[in-house]
């Protein structure tokens, strides 16, 4: 269980404690000066740091120091709730997604409009191109860990969950959604979506990572529910093959 910190010492007590059994929480510090790390420590969380700034850099130092065989994220302001966490990665523990996302449904006021319209301006995008039904390119999200590192990834910045997609997408991956909760952040300074500076740079990110994308139109053939859509392009590489090629 991965969990990226830029300042969240008001949020990491509740979201530490909400985390469920058999899930170990792996805090990343990406240079905090507000004794996040410390905190982390005292309710139970490893912690490494990560000295280079980025949401990208904090996750990929996450992936590559966890442990385990599948690996969650999660945003650890208070966004999320970590008790969605199991249904989340549920399908992944099971062997039928690849990559299994949370997607936001936002409590009032929880999402600025701005960012909303971004974040699904790219996810229709990334849909039309690739077929993964996807509504959303959010922060909770759950996949094998050697699969994910195989995948090469290469932002460390805003652009690390889009590009983390976009090459599941082109490796052939299932890739699924389910709804997750999405509210104000518990504490702390806004950082991304509260600012039209933040959103703009998250924004431009993505974009580049767009426009330099190689994923393919594929059409979306196989069925999906409500609860969890997924998606097998034919001939792609499966997560575990991708991962043995690699590594
Ligand atoms: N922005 C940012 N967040 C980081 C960084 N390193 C780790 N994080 C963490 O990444 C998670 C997501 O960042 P947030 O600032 O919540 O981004 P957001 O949810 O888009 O926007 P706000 O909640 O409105 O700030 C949080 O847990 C941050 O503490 C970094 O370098 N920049
Ligand atoms: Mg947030």
């Amino acid at each position: 269980m991965i969990l990226p910190v830029l300042d969240e010492a008001e949020a990491l007590p509740g979201v530490l404690a909400a985390i469920p059994e058999g899930f170990a929480p792996l805090v990343v510090d990406n240079g905090s000066s507000d004794g996040s790390a410390a905190i982390a420590r005292a309710h139970g969380a490893r912690v490494v740091t990560e000295p280079q700034r980025g949401f990208g850099a904090a996750c990929f130092a996450g992936l590559s120091a966890a442990g385990t065989e599948i690996v969650c994220f999660m945003d650890a302001d208070g966004s999320l709730d970590p008790a969605e966490l199991p249904r989340v990665s549920e399908p992944v523990q099971s062997g039928r997604l690849d990559l299994a996302l949370g997607a936001r449904r936002p409590a009032r006021g929880a999402w600025p409009l701005h960012a909303r319209v971004a974040n699904r301006l790219i996810a229709l995008e990334l849909h039309r191109r690739s077929g993964i039904p996807v509504s959303d390119i959010g922060p909770m999200r759950a996949a094998r860990r050697l699969s994910l590192l195989a995948l090469g990834l290469g932002d460390r910045a805003f652009g690390w969950p889009l590009e983390m997609v976009l090459a599941a997408a082109d490796a052939g991956w299932r890739v699924g959604e389910q709804p997750v909760t999405y509210r104000r952040r518990a504490g702390g300074t806004s950082k991304v979506s509260g600012s039209i500076r933040g959103t703009w740079r998250a924004g431009a990110d993505m974009s580049r990572l767009l426009r330099s994308s190689s994923v393919r139109t594929v059409p979306f053939t196989s069925s999906h529910d409500s609860a969890c859509c997924d998606r097998q392009a034919a001939g792609g590489r499966s997560g575990e093959d991708a991962a043995d090629a690699a590594l």
